[in-house]
């Protein structure tokens, strides 16, 4: 079944065509699945992220004409690649472990399916079904883990529960979905979490990238160093982004915003050098919480994340075919 209307109208990401999860034949043969996860019972602060997927879907100032041709990739990834969008997962409210196995069954059918899971958050609380999800179709350990955040997400037991938005990192590895050494963090930085937390993070071996190294070494090579991390002995990499990793000056409209962060057009790069480099098994964006934004602004920039994965994505996919191989940091001056 599809949601419905409850969050907004019925509609999909900019136009592309829709199908159900309860119906395989709808999606068969599907490159990507785009899916809404509209939950922010794990919210510490400020909520409204379950306003999110219909925001990141429809924030956009060209016709929903399912077509986006790349300025910069040369490809229209929603016309390349067989995307469809399954409308949003079903959401209990107040009920986290309903909403997730409703979230992690909706990921994996995707995955199962030989499509790409996209889920629009939600807040990052669905990153532990939506990980698992993928991880039991490739097998536990065998995707690593990119995550974009300001937060690292790894609380054991926060306001007295396990599942809340700051810890469904530390729930990756300790149910055995994700390595620790395969776990790459890109743009934490402010005053949490507490030294015992971190210190849970280095016996696990996860590699963080606080603001500070990347401001001093640069974001370009702390992005190769992560992005060979990710490949050492893994099939597939999973890519979260939380889009407070930006700064709040670039996505006010989230709801733990912490300042200093990277800029969107560094996020946007980031994300289509990622999809275009690795092969990326699954993608989540979420934390745009719209009751918070400001002239539509952190939505816009969800909506874009979403085009250039699905682009980096497609462009990936060509070049597959055609042997070609180029910078996707570099413009794409011959038109090819
Ligand atoms: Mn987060």
């Amino acid at each position: 079944m599809r949601y419905g209307a409850m969050y907004g109208p019925d509609v999909t990401f900019l136009g592309v065509e829709r199908c159900a999860l309860a119906e395989p034949a709808s999606f068969a043969g599907a490159d990507v699945v785009i899916v809404g996860a509209p939950y922010d019972g794990g919210t510490s602060h400020r909520p409204g992220t379950r306003f999110g997927p219909m925001a990141i879907r429809t924030t956009d100032y060209l016709g929903h004409n399912g077509s986006r041709p790349s300025l910069a990739l040369r490809v229209d990834a929603l016309k390349d690649l067989r995307v469809l969008d399954a409308g949003d997962v079903e959401m209990y409210a107040g009920d986290e472990m309903e909403s997730h196995a409703a979230i992690e069954e909706a990921v994996h059918t995707i995955t199962a399916s030989g499509a790409i899971p996209v889920v629009l958050g939600g807040d990052h609380s669905i990153a532990l079904p939506d990980a698992r999800g993928v991880a039991r179709h490739y097998g536990f350990g065998r995707v690593s883990m990119i995550h974009f955040d300001a937060h690292a997400d790894t609380g054991d037991i926060e306001f007295g529960h396990l599942y809340g938005h700051g810890q469904p990192m530390r729930r990756l590895l300790e149910c055995g979905a994700i390595r620790g050494d395969r776990f790459l963090q890109l743009g934490l930085r402010g005053y949490w979490p507490e030294p015992d937390t971190l210190d849970w993070m280095a016996e696990q071996r996860m590699r963080s990238y606080e603001m500070t190294e990347i401001v001093t070494r640069g974001f370009d090579e702390c992005l190769a160093e992560a992005s060979a991390i990710a490949m050492d002995d893994c099939d597939g990499v999973y890519l979260s982004v939380d889009v407070d990793v930006c700064d709040p000056g670039h996505a006010p409209g989230t709801g733990t915003p912490e300042p200093g962060g990277i800029s969107a057009r560094q996020l946007l790069d980031a994300v289509r050098g990622i999809c275009y480099r690795l092969p990326v098994v699954g993608v989540e964006i979420v934390e745009v919480s719209p009751p918070y934004d400001h002239a539509e602004i952190t939505a816009a920039l969800g909506n874009r994340v979403v085009l250039e994965a699905l682009s980096g994505i497609a462009r990936r996919r060509k070049d597959a075919e055609s042997g070609h191989t180029w910078d996707p940091a570099q413009p794409l001056l011959d038109g090819r």
